[in-house]
């Protein structure tokens, strides 16, 4: 028998997502009848927050959580999270509305969560998948990936996918609200707090679509903050590693 582990909140973070926000919440909705979503909009100059709220007057499993500007991918998820363990949520997931992330898919993160503390969809695992990327930008994740591995020794092969589904539990104790990264960083300190704290990690193959409409809001600032910051976290943890061995040799000598 499986366990229940709550009520399921979808959160799926807006800054100009006019011409998608239907088609992900639509999805989402077939496909995950019994989910919750909440639509976390910086105040979208396109129109995003408002067309947000008609579709919550039209659906109470639908939310929205405005929010008074662009302040990054990684404070909307703050402020999400925050807003679903206050409503009383047991599983909350993160979930891009670009279209690159299969509503379809949810299902067998949520089967996954049943042995697992944190679930995130992967690309870079057999049997995950990329559609339309160019191979520059499959260099970049997977390279991304591969520093995160070394630097920080973590077992994940897909460290910066933001398709992510966790138990409540696990975010209250990762402290997931000192996090000020916004982008891929995000994602990889999540992963290695949750990794950290002895939670169970568990990766699952993901197709992952390039986005057809709206524009991308990944920059070279968003690469550059995961590199500088993913090898600072890298240096301190392999010295504290070093500092431990230099430790017990002194004990054992
Ligand atoms: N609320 C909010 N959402 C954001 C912000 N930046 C990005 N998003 C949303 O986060 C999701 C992912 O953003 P994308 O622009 O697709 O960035 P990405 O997925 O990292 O990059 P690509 O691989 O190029 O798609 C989308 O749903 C965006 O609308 C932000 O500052 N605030
Ligand atoms: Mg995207």
């Amino acid at each position: 028998m499986s366990e229940d582990l709550g009520p399921v909140l979808v959160i799926v973070p807006t800054f100009n997502e006019r011409e998608n926000i239907d088609l992900v919440t639509s999805r989402l909705r077939v496909a995950v009848p019994e989910a919750h979503i909440l639509i976390a909009d910086d105040n979208s100059p396109d129109g995003t927050g408002r067309r947000a709220d008609e579709l919550a007057a039209a659906d109470d499993h639908i939310h929205v959580l405005h929010r008074l500007g662009k302040q990054g991918l990684g404070a909307a998820y703050v402020a999400g999270f925050t807003w679903g363990l206050e409503h009383g949520y047991g599983v909350l997931v993160e979930h891009d509305a670009d279209g690159s992330h299969q509503p379809e898919q949810l299902p067998l993160l949520l089967d996954a969560l049943q042995d697992a503390d944190l679930v995130k969809g992967s690309r870079w695992v057999p049997g995950g998948k990329v559609v339309n990327w160019p191979r520059s930008r499959e260099m970049l994740s997977k390279g991304g990936s591969l520093w995160t591995r070394l630097m920080l020794g973590v077992p994940l092969r897909d460290a910066t996918g933001g398709f992510n589904a966790f138990r409540a539990e696990t975010l209250r104790g990762i402290n997931y609200d000192e996090i000020d990264s916004a982008g891929y960083c995000f994602q990889i300190d999540l992963g290695w707090r949750a990794l950290q704290a002895g939670y169970r990690v568990v990766e699952v193959p993901i197709t992952f679509v390039e986005r057809e409409y709206g524009q991308s809001k990944m920059s070279q600032r968003i690469v550059v903050e995961a590199l500088v910051l993913t090898t600072w976290w890298g240096v301190k943890h392999r010295a504290g590693q070093l500092r431990g061995l230099v430790g017990r040799r002194r004990e054992l000598a």
